[in-house]
């Protein structure tokens, strides 16, 4: 079987939108030195600007790591920097200071499909790297691009409560890494079960940022009660992908 695998280290992954997530500070001192009428102006001409922004959402933040997120989700790369080009217009924007951002693209892990394919491809003897074995991943990525296309290309979710956070899979004695497929793929299939007792609770949105920031994945969950985000979390911790492999970064 691991030599069925052995041309798929990485499982086949689709990617969907670009998302960045902004977190700021607000100057509180400033914004209240410049009067109740100029802060009124700034509070219009945010609140038009992000009327018209089709694929951003604010969020309100506590505690100290920031006062304000806002969270944009597009088509392209370019049209993400055009999203921060225009906050930073904003007049509001000389009193909001970046804590810290996210830059990340919605991610479709495809481990059952991976192991499924990688079966059918031994069974017809094809060599990796062929035309026709090329083909075939290909026709497999392209299917799937189309059924999972409202999930790759989410609009964010309608809830009144976020939270966000970046993770790793360890590389370290217990390491993800090398772990064969097969167990990676029953691993994820494990932690799926979990999530799913959520799926009416909570919206997850699972982004991969390898090569776009310090951590490998960003963890988007939205509900309309904010404490089933500790419940989910807390019931993962137990599930062995995040017992024995997962890394956090700092929650938001
Ligand atoms: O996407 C799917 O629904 C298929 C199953 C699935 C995959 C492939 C899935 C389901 N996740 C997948 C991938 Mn997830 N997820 C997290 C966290 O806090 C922690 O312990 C971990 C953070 C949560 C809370 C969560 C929730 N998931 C991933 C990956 C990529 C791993 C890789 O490719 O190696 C990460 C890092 C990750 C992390 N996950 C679900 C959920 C929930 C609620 C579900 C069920 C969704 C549903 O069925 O509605």
């Amino acid at each position: 079987m691991s030599t069925d695998l052995a041309p798929f280290a990485a499982p086949l992954t689709l990617e969907g939108s670009p998302i960045l997530h902004q977190m700021f500070s607000i100057n509180w001192k400033a914004l209240r030195q410049v009067g109740a009428d100029a802060q009124r102006d700034l509070a219009h001409e945010a609140a038009a600007a992000f009327g018209e922004m089709k694929g951003t959402a604010l969020f309100a933040m506590l505690g100290h790591k920031g006062d304000l997120q806002i969270v944009h989700f597009r088509e392209t790369f370019d049209q993400l920097h055009q999203a921060e080009l225009n906050v930073a217009r904003l007049g509001l924007s000389q009193f909001l200071e970046p804590t810290t951002s996210y830059v990340s693209v919605v991610e479709l892990g495809l481990y059952d499909s991976t192991i499924r394919l990688a079966g059918s491809l031994a069974q017809k003897e094809l060599t990796p790297g062929s035309p026709e074995w090329e083909a075939e991943v290909s026709g497999t990525l392209e299917q799937q691009r189309k059924s999972m296309h409202p999930r790759l290309w989410p609009e964010i979710p309608r809830r009144r409560y976020h939270c966000f956070y970046p993770m790793d899979k360890k590389r370290a004695e217990a390491n993800w890494y090398s772990l064969p497929m097969s167990q990676r793929g029953k691993l994820m299939r494990e932690h799926g079960m979990i999530g799913r007792k959520y799926a009416g609770a909570v919206t997850q949105i699972i982004s991969g940022s390898i090569g776009f920031d310090n951590w490998e994945w960003g963890v988007d969950l939205f509900a309309d009660d904010p404490v089933v985000f500790k419940r989910l979390i807390y019931e993962m911790r137990f599930d062995e992908a995040s017992a024995l492999y997962a890394v956090f970064g700092p929650f938001y």
